[in-house]
This record gives C-alpha cells, sequence and structure tokens, in this order.
C-alpha cells in the first residue's frame, strides 16, 4: 500500500530536522485509499486512475469531484495529529442562548456562510434551531470564489431545492435580492394579521451564521448605512441588534455562532484559512502547512504558482518542508512570519479566488 504514494510524489521529501506537527501528503496517501473507501467505495477506481497517472503529475489527475473527495480524506490525515482548534469564548456561548430565544420572533431566518467553505461554515444544530422557519442561504464572499465553483454550489443547492443567494458584503451584491427574496418569503405574516382585522407589521428576518462571514456588512450594504460594526477578524459583533429597514422589514444582526466543539477539525482548520474562527485557537504554521498542501493539489493554483510566487523551489508535497524553505528565503528562518504571509496571501486571493470546498456528490 505504501507505494501507492509514490507515482503521484515522485521526488523524496526529507526534512533533518522536522520542527511541525502537520503530517505530509506523502504520509497521508497510504491512509487515503482507506477512507476513500469508506466513504464513496471508490478505493478500486482511485488505485486504477492511479496507476494509469504513474507519470502524471498530480494536478493533471485532479479533474473529477471524486478527487475534491479524495482531498476531502487527506486533509482530515493531515488534521489527525494536530492540536485540536476549539474557539468558543464567552460571548458565543451567551450569544447563543440569546439567538436561539429570537429565532422564536423571526419570520424568516437568513443563514450566512463564507462561499469558500460552505459545508465548514454550517452549523450542525441550526436546522433543529430553525424548525420550521423559512430560510435562505447566502453564500456571502462571491467575489473569493471562481465561477466553476459558484456553478458547483448552485447547481448543488438547486438540485435540493435549497434557496441561494450569492452576496458581496463589502459591494452590496446580492443584498437588494436579499431583501425582496426575504419579505416574499413572509408575506404570510401579513395576510394571516390582515385577515384578523390587524394591521401589518414589519417583516423581521435574522442574519445568523459563522463569525467573520460578513453578515453585519451584509445588513449594512442593504441598509447603505454602517449601522453595526463590521471588521475583517472574528468576534466584531458581540450582541445581538434588531435594525429597521423601511417600513417593512427589520433585520436582526447576530454575533458569529459556532459549536462548542467542533469534532470535524479538517471543517476547523479551513475555518481557520479563511480566518473565521479567532487566530489564537490554531498554530499558524501548522495551518498554514496543510493550506499549501491543499494549494498544490488544486488545479486553479497548484505548486509551480505557489514556488513562483515565492521564488524558491519545493516539491511541495511537504507543506511544512515548503514553509522552512519560505522562512529561509524571506524571513530569516522564522516559519511563522513565513506562515503568516502565506495565510495572508491566500486571503487576498494572490493565488486566485478559489473555494476550498466543492459540493459532496
Ligand atoms: N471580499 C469580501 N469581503 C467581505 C465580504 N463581506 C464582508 N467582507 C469583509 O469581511 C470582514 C468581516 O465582515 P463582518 O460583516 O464584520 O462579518 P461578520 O459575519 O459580521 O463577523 P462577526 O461579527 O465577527 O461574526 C469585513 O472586513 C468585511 O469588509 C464579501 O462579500 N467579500
Ligand atoms: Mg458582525
Amino acid at each position: 500500500m505504501a507505494s501507492l504514494a509514490l507515482p503521484a510524489h515522485p521526488r523524496p521529501s526529507v526534512s533533518p530536522t522536522p520542527r511541525f506537527k502537520t503530517p505530509s501528503l506523502r504520509s497521508a496517501a497510504p491512509r487515503l485509499v482507506v477512507s476513500s473507501a469508506v466513504a464513496g467505495g471508490t478505493s478500486l477506481r482511485w488505485f486504477q486512475k492511479e496507476k494509469i497517472n504513474l507519470s502524471k503529475h498530480v494536478n493533471e489527475s485532479f479533474h473529477e469531484e471524486g478527487d475534491w473527495e479524495n482531498l476531502d480524506a487527506d486533509v482530515y490525515h493531515w488534521t489527525r495529529s494536530l492540536r485540536p482548534v476549539q474557539w468558543y469564548p464567552g460571548h458565543i456561548a451567551k450569544a447563543e442562548k440569546e439567538l436561539k430565544e429570537q429565532i422564536k420572533l423571526m419570520d424568516v431566518v437568513v443563514e450566512v456562510r463564507d462561499a469558500r467553505i460552505p459545508m465548514a461554515t454550517s452549523h450542525p444544530q441550526m436546522d433543529s434551531w430553525l424548525g420550521n422557519r423559512k430560510k435562505i442561504l447566502v453564500l456571502n464572499r462571491e467575489d473569493m470564489i471562481s465561477a466553476a465553483d459558484r456553478n458547483a454550489w448552485a447547481n448543488f443547492f438547486s438540485r435540493q431545492g435549497i434557496k441561494v443567494v450569492f452576496a458581496n458584503g463589502q459591494l452590496g451584491m446580492g443584498t437588494m435580492k436579499l431583501g425582496r427574496l426575504a419579505k416574499l418569503l413572509a408575506t404570510g405574516v401579513n395576510t394571516k394579521r390582515r385577515a384578523k382585522g390587524l394591521l401589518p407589521r414589519p417583516v423581521r428576518a435574522g442574519i445568523v451564521g459563522y463569525p467573520n462571514v460578513g453578515k453585519s456588512s451584509l445588513i449594512n450594504r442593504l441598509l447603505r448605512r454602517r449601522m453595526c460594526p463590521a471588521a475583517p477578524r472574528p468576534g466584531v459583533t458581540r450582541e445581538l441588534k434588531w435594525v429597521r429597514f423601511g417600513k417593512d422589514l427589520e433585520l436582526l444582526d447576530s454575533p458569529g455562532i459556532l459549536p462548542m466543539r467542533i469534532s470535524d477539525q479538517a471543517a476547523a482548520i479551513k475555518l481557520a484559512i479563511c480566518d473565521d474562527i479567532g487566530e489564537r485557537s490554531y498554530d499558524a504554521p501548522d495551518v498554514a502547512a496543510i493550506l499549501v498542501q491543499m494549494l498544490t493539489r488544486l488545479p486553479a493554483v497548484g505548486l509551480d504558482t505557489l514556488c513562483k510566487r515565492y521564488r524558491i523551489d519545493s516539491d511541495g508535497h511537504c507543506g511544512k518542508i515548503f514553509l522552512e524553505k519560505l522562512a529561509l528565503h524571506l524571513f530569516n528562518g522564522d516559519v511563522s512570519q513565513a506562515a503568516v504571509r502565506v495565510l495572508s496571501d491566500f486571503r487576498k486571493g494572490k493565488f486566485g479566488w478559489i473555494a476550498l470546498e466543492r459540493p459532496p456528490r
């Protein structure tokens, strides 16, 4: 089984003094077959494909949805030996309690997710809290993904009959549509009130989601006023706050909520990569090493882009070695600074705008 790893990654990657805990792509590959068998029974197909691609670069074989599944399986394995990423500051515990109370007042709920990682920013308990309430799903940061990513996610959600709005909380795209949709979904509220002889009231829409996904920015853009504090770090909004939009819509801005314990550590690492979780909850070199290994595998980026950007020579299979080389080249051997640079470059789109997740099959 171990030889399976070699064809796709032919050059040896040896670190004389390993300083990181991040396992390399090479070390994860033998286990990958087992997990893909568990995930979708694809191990035989995967093995055959690997044999055919013996002499090809790994990127050239990254064509199908199944390759995303393999990448997800690898990310899972790479995270297994790392310190778990957990972030649950006091304000989130308090906000979660209050949010569950406020949900009772909402006619419609707008769940905002990060378009780069729509699965990792999906709260496992959200749907049970919402019950039968009408929901609009917003994939925000649409400017940070490719057209192919967007199409893949649009198709995935439309097949499930889920209403999804792609939005840009920074420039305002999608916000008017969101406002219209929220009022449309809640028209029944005032029909019932009129039937009872009551005056109509504004529709109440709650904006909920993970930290730093752009909830407050979306509200500000819709209102065309900076009513809610927004900044490029998770945990900015600390209190729930209702604001009025015109005479017939009220919006609730809420603090980003995530589970007390994140059981899926692959998702947690993606949250860290995308800056959707507090930076004190993770080790930047570990996270950046995994990002390098992911980007090396994504055809839209690939090893060449990484090496050219930093003018270093690396096989990219082991993110920690890549970071060590980058640190020696640019930061006097300081791996933490190298890690912060790679993470910040990804967040600024320096490797192109790409999603880190594709829909499951
Ligand atoms: N590129 C880009 N940036 C965005 C987008 N939406 C929001 N931002 C930026 O992302 C950062 C976080 O936005 P916020 O609106 O504060 O996010 P939030 O979900 O309210 O965050 P918390 O209150 O911490 O939970 C801000 O710097 C925004 O300018 C978007 O669609 N694209
Ligand atoms: Mg906010």
